[in-house]
């Protein structure tokens, strides 16, 4: 009984590495109403977590014929997660600051 629940335990701890593996994150800061970088490549599944580091409101959206995404507005200090699952070009903008771009090209 010991023997064989070895091998399911490899097995398991083998799937759930893969599953770590496959998406990536990335952070993106938010200082003087810009992004911290203007571009950016990602895999399909990955995740950019944006930090709003400045000491008024932010808000993200994304708006594309495949993929759309609408954050509420951002209070200081506090984190957004966008997760990318098509590939393509896409631009992350702020409703409160028109300004603010960052371009996500997505493999
Ligand atoms: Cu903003």
């Amino acid at each position: 009984m010991r023997i064989r629940s070895i091998p399911v335990l490899v097995a398991v701890m083998a799937a759930l590495s893969v599953t770590t593996l496959a998406a990536g994150m990335v952070t993106v800061s938010q200082q003087n109403r810009a992004f911290t970088v203007d571009r950016l490549q990602l895999a399909r599944g990955d995740t950019i977590r944006f930090s709003n580091d400045d000491k008024f409101r932010h808000q993200i959206y994304v708006e594309s014929p495949s993929f759309t995404f609408e954050s509420d507005e951002q209070a200081p200090g506090t984190a957004v997660d966008i997760t990318f699952p098509q590939a393509g070009l896409f631009q992350v903008r702020c409703h409160i600051h028109p300004k603010m771009l960052l371009q996500v090209e997505v493999h």
